[in-house]
């Protein structure tokens, strides 16, 4: 019965019902020339320097009820297209400790405490250190960056996140020599979690990147969306953002990481190794077992006629992280 049940998790999102049409919110016409605006000198001037530091925080919010959070935006980070609705990112969500319908994070999160909440930076590291969330939020400037996101089940979207690298993190808790891997854990708790009463996946849900990888500059420590904090349904009140990677490797709601030395278990890894790699990084040319992998599905744009998009290499991102894999068989590391 549970293998049964199981099969239905990650499946391809071509069964959920279109996303509803609404109008645009004014909020996301600003939001995409804004996105133009970053992306118009990066053009001309090919870089960065001397580029208009955008604050989102001056712009109408999509949500009056949360929190504003201030962040200048990273306008080499910014991907040249049409941003996803907030309405889209935030109740169309995988997060299985709230259920397994796209609808159930945002129907059920509210039952999770993102304040207070402790990040505990653990294992092969000179200075490990249980992290206060508000102490975290401060340990680096919040740059807004707006990533593409491939989910493996082959649907996507474009979401203004707000957040530091990863790599400031990791600068300050300096690894030994021994750590080469970087393991991701989300909390577990049934009390605020409805979704763990099931067995579905060996929780707590974890995730795990190579030291190299987590050190990328893509690799985001995320804490907002759309100028705001995030919401409990994307994974309050910090996570990971892995624009390369199938959007299963960046870990929700991470109350541990921890530095270790061996390639660590992974949730879905662990779930199905045979369809979901330790790497997992965006490849059109690695099909899923059970489906393709060079479309997708951009959420927002599911109309009848629509074609799909072709699914880039790295997600697009290649020329920021293809360097590390050179050299490895991508269909062996999948
Ligand atoms: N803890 C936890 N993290 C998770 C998941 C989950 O079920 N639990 N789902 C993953 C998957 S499959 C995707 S596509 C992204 C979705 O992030 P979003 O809802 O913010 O778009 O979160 C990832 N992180
Ligand atoms: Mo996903």
């Amino acid at each position: 019965m549970l293998i049964k049940r199981a099969q239905h998790i990650l499946l391809r999102g071509e069964d959920i019902a279109a996303s509803e049409i609404t109008p645009r919110a004014v909020f996301e016409q600003r939001r995409r020339l804004l996105a133009a605006a970053g992306m118009a000198p990066i053009a001309a001037a090919g870089g960065l320097l001397g580029l208009p530091r955008l604050a989102l925080a001056t712009y109408a919010s999509p949500d009056a009820r949360a929190a504003k959070l201030a962040a200048n935006t990273n306008a080499k980070f910014v991907v040249p297209e049409k941003v996803t609705s907030y309405k889209d990112v935030t109740t169309y969500n995988n997060f299985y400790e709230f259920g397994t319908d796209k609808a159930d994070p945002s129907r059920n999160a509210g039952t999770l405490r993102p304040h207070p909440w402790r990040v505990s930076v653990e294992g092969e590291i000179k200075n490990p250190k249980v992290y206060d969330i508000d102490e975290l939020l401060k340990l680096a400037p919040l740059e807004e960056r707006v990533y593409r996101h491939r989910c493996v089940e082959g649907w996507s979207i474009v979401v203004p996140w707000i957040g530091f690298p990863l790599a400031e993190l990791i600068k300050r808790v300096q690894p030994t020599g021994n750590a080469k891997f970087v393991q991701f854990i989300t909390l577990a708790d049934a009390s605020q979690m409805p979704g763990i009463a099931d067995p579905i996946l060996d929780w707590p849900y974890s995730e795990g990147l190579r030291l190299d990888e987590a050190m990328n500059p893509l690799a985001l420590l995320t804490v907002g969306l759309y100028g705001q904090v995030l919401p409990n349904q994307n994974g309050a009140p910090v996570r990971m953002v892995l624009p390369w990677k199938y959007g299963f490797k960046s870990a929700k709601s991470i109350v541990k990481i921890r530095f270790v030395d061996k390639q660590p278990p992974t949730s879905w890894n662990t779930y199905a190794p045979n369809e979901y790699g330790f790497y997992s990084n965006v490849n059109p040319n690695v099909d899923h077992p059970r489906w393709s992998q060079a479309t997708e599905r951009r959420i927002g744009e599911d109309g009848f006629f629509t074609p799909k998009r072709k699914t880039l290499m790295f997600n697009g991102y290649g020329n920021l992280v293809a360097s590390m894999y050179q050299g490895m068989d991508l269909r062996k590391y999948f």
